[in-house]
């Protein structure tokens, strides 16, 4: 079905009793908003986040293949094996705050734009990874290439050993020979236990595939290869098998690689000749084969489910009946919407990330962005007991991709591009991010003035109600099997919601008796893997200012008496007990929830009270369960706390670096090296936060995991940052009367008429365009 367009007539919500009604109920029918594109405005200041452009970029890739940079690349880097130098990726730096806030906030220079480059430069004699700052940009003869060292504070700045790389094709195919050969060697085993074998990616006789995980190094002085055999189909992730090669893949000189072994049915075997006499012993079995077919996997309707009574009918949508009432300056990536305004920017590694927020020309935040995905597995197989991922390794900008209108975001949605570099080229996602304005659901606020006795009249004497709505920004990065949804929300009362939900495939572990401890068996051949998922956010906020303090506020039991309950004697009562933070620290959210934070300005409010910002936690707030794992060690500290707050250095921009999770033990950048005794009272400050899932993982897992369930999120609301609650000025309320008569009812509308019109929905597919490149 291509071009189906679905009516949908709403009508005036006929609430009023007879001979009541509201005064455009009759109205002639017109067109709804929700398709009309959102107004445009022009942002205060050129956005100094921006992404680079894609001239920029391949400016920026033509000045370090020329011979002068004495980088020695190979071009193109498909052509690369893992011992030439090659460019990996070109991305934008962040821009230094200290550079951006005399801009914004007055009349300093706009910043200057950098890049910054990774080069696998395979081809020195110590090979490694590095990292390049290249700029100011546009490439001029005062652009310079330097290595970027200064946000990296693991000692070796930009440098990642050649171990702990970025496992990338040239990698591959230097491991993959040993891997086809004793894959080769087994192949008659292979095929009477499962019916396929492996003879190298490229013949034809193959049948399985594989997939291998992270950390790949410990401390970038060797490396290994955890390889488990899948059926291969577009939905592999849940189909596999129960046979691991482990391999030993130290530097770039491939005869040193070797087998570490082989294990299956809970046994490990050291080589081949091992593994063949168990198995011609009988020792190795298949007892649950998993099947070839692979529809029970996809995420299509299942007919032998059948159906339910009224579902074939279209389900409630979320309509924009009155227009969209946010504006955009698409240039800049600049939003306004009911008080809030905000910049938007957009990194290969990071995806979007947020700045400049603020509400009524006050700023709240500097930045709001996502900072790692991280996900730890469990189990006793060699993938599962091993795996920690960080997304951003895999990129959440460049695995960001097309959201489906009226599914992934309401109908009418304002769906805006997303890019990345990509080699010289930049590559763009259309429709990558929504923004909409939605209905929350439930009102803002109420209350009905009870009148006396139960029955009498409309039982109220007045009732003020107020809409709740919320402006939405969303992407969804699919980086491999997961699909990771983020949301930032901006609340017409002044507060912000970031939500993460994930959907998409578990990385399963074949199935076997013993492993209930690891996760429930979710299908004939498959377990679903117990897994945390620890998602890091940064939020940098300058609230009206960056002269802020981070206060907790206890809720504390303490004995008391009053004189005139002089029978009770000593009592618990409840008190308020507030302090401020005094330096650096890594913190949980307290027990009961028995705590508030809050940050707070130096300025006041019209009560006298410290105008703040709190922090409310909000669905499954978690951080990593097993802290000394030597897979999660010192790369990934930043997953091990509800929050954190820090001093905000030009030299702390990432809570971590994008290869940092090969280097458990010896990491490129240490998120605890943070926390040095740094004043944070009176300060610029930024809080970092966790948000995620413990994945109890389940048979519902199957097909895919349901974003209703596996989501988190925070609240950040006003603490006596105003002076009272900022719904006064909307005027989507009402305000109900009754009159003398008992039976009359005055209606306030305060000027915003219902919506009689219709809507043509367009089915999403007609509208969807294809990937883009730009040619420069
Ligand atoms: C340039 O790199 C190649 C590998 O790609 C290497 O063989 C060659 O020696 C390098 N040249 C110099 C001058 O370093
Ligand atoms: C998978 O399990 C179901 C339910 O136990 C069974 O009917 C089916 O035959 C199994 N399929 C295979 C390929 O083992
Ligand atoms: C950002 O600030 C750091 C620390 O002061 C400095 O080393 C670096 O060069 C600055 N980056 C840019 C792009 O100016
Ligand atoms: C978005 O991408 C599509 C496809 O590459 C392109 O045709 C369109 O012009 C882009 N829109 C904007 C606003 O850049
Ligand atoms: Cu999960």
């Amino acid at each position: 079905m291509h071009t189906s367009v679905v009516s949908l007539l709403v009508a005036a919500v006929g609430a009023a009793r007879p001979g009541q009604s509201f005064e455009n109920t009759r109205r002639q029918a017109r067109s709804c908003g929700t398709y009309e594109p959102a107004a445009s405005v022009t942002a205060p200041k050129v956005n100094p986040w921006a992404q680079i452009t894609p001239a920029d970029t391949a400016a920026v890739w033509d000045l370090l293949h020329r011979p002068s940079s004495g980088l020695n690349l190979t071009d193109p880097p498909f052509t690369a094996s893992q011992t030439d130098n090659y460019v990996a990726f070109i991305d934008t730096l962040h821009t230094n705050k200290s550079a951006v806030l005399p801009y914004i906030d007055g009349n300093g220079p706009q910043p200057a734009k950098y890049a910054r480059a990774v080069i696998f430069e395979g081809g020195k004699t110590v090979p490694v990874s590095q990292e390049y700052m290249i700029g100011p940009l546009p490439v001029s003869r005062n652009t310079k290439i330097q290595k970027l060292d200064y946000i990296f504070n693991g000692g070796k700045g930009g440098t990642v050993p050649f171990n702990a790389r970025f496992f990338d094709g040239p990698r591959d195919a230097a491991s993959e020979p040993l891997l086809a050969s004793v894959m080769t060697e087994m192949a008659d085993i292979t095929t009477e236990l499962f019916g396929g074998a492996y003879y190298g990616q490229e013949d034809e006789r193959t049948d399985l595939t594989y997939t291998f995980d992270t950390p790949v190094s410990s401390d970038g002085s060797s490396a290994v290869r955890i390889v488990m055999f899948r059926y291969p189909s577009e939905f592999e992730f849940l189909q596999p098998l129960d046979f691991y090669v482990i391999l030993d893949i130290p530097g770039t000189d491939p005869s040193h690689y070797t087998l570490r072994g082989i294990v299956t049915n809970e046994k490990f075997f050291p080589t081949v000749a091992k593994f063949r006499e168990a198995y011609d012993a009988g020792q190795i079995v298949n007892p649950y084969p998993q099947p070839r077919d692979y529809e029970w996997a996809q995420l299509t309707r299942k007919e032998e489910m059948g159906t339910r009574p009224l579902e074939n009918k279209l389900a409630p949508q979320s309509v924009e009946l009155g227009g969209k009432r946010y504006k955009i300056d698409t240039k800049e990536n600049y939003v306004e919407y009911m008080g809030w305004s905000f910049y938007m920017s957009w990194t290969r590694q990071l995806g979007l990330m947020l700045f400049d927020i603020k509400f009524k020309g006050e700023r709240v935040m500097y930045e709001l962005s996502m900072q790692e995905a991280t996900a730890q597995y469990a189990g006793n197989t060699p993938k599962a007991a091993s795996t920690v991922y960080h997304d951003t390794h895999y990129g959440f900008g460049a695995m960001s991709a097309v959201l489906v209108e009226g599914f992934d975001c309401p109908f009418g949605a304002t769906l805006l591009n997303a890019s990345y570099s990509d080699g010289r080229q930049t590559t763009v996602k259309p429709q990558a991010i929504c923004i909409f304005e939605a209905d929350y659901g439930f009102p803002l606020a109420r209350h009905r003035t009870s009148s006396f006795g139960p029955f009498q009249g409309y039982g109220f004497s007045n009732l003020g109600v107020v809409k709740a709505s919320a402006l939405h920004v969303r992407h969804i990065a699919t980086v491999g099997n997961y699909d990771y949804l983020f949301d930032y929300a901006f609340n017409v009362d002044g507060s912000i919601e970031v939500g993460v939900r994930a959907s998409g495939y578990l990385q399963a572990s074949p199935y076997y008796k013993t492993q209930g401890r690891f996760g429930p068996r979710v299908h004939n051949a498959t377990q679903g893997s117990y897994h945390d998922h620890v998602v890091t956010f940064k939020a940098d906020f300058d609230v009206l200012g960056t002269k802020n303090s981070f206060q907790v506020t206890e809720l504390k039991t303490v004995k008391q008496s009053q004189p005139w309950f002089p029978e009770l004697g000593l009592f618990d009562q409840m008190e308020l007990q507030a302090s401020n933070l005094k330096v650096e620290k890594q913190l949980n959210f307290a027990e009961n929830g028995q705590a508030m934070y809050t940050i707070i300005s130096d300025k006041t409010n019209a009560w006298g009270e410290k105008r703040g910002y709190r922090i409310t936690p909000g669905h499954s707030n978690i951080y990593l369960t097993s802290p000394n794992s030597p897979f999660s060690r010192k790369q990934s500290e930043f997953s091990k706390s509800h929050l954190a707050v820090t001093r905000v250095h030009d030299t702390e921009p990432y809570a971590n670096s994008w290869q940092n999770i090969n280097l458990p033990e010896a990491p490129q950048q240490d998120f605890s090296k943070f926390f040095n005794d740094e004043k944070v009272e009176d300060e610029d400050i930024t809080v970092w936060f966790n948000l995620g899932m413990h994945h109890f993982t389940r048979s519902e897992d199957i097909p895919v995991t349901l974003f209703t369930e596996a989501s988190s999120s925070i609240v950040f609301a006003p603490q006596n940052f105003f002076d009272r609650a900022q719904e006064g000025d909307l005027q989507n309320r009402r305000w109900i009367e009754t009159g003398e008569d008992e039976d009359e009812l005055n209606f306030e509308t305060y000027g915003v008429p219902l919506a009689n019109c219709a809507i043509n929905l367009r089915e999403p597919v007609t509208e969807i365009l294809p990937w883009g490149r730009i040619q420069v």
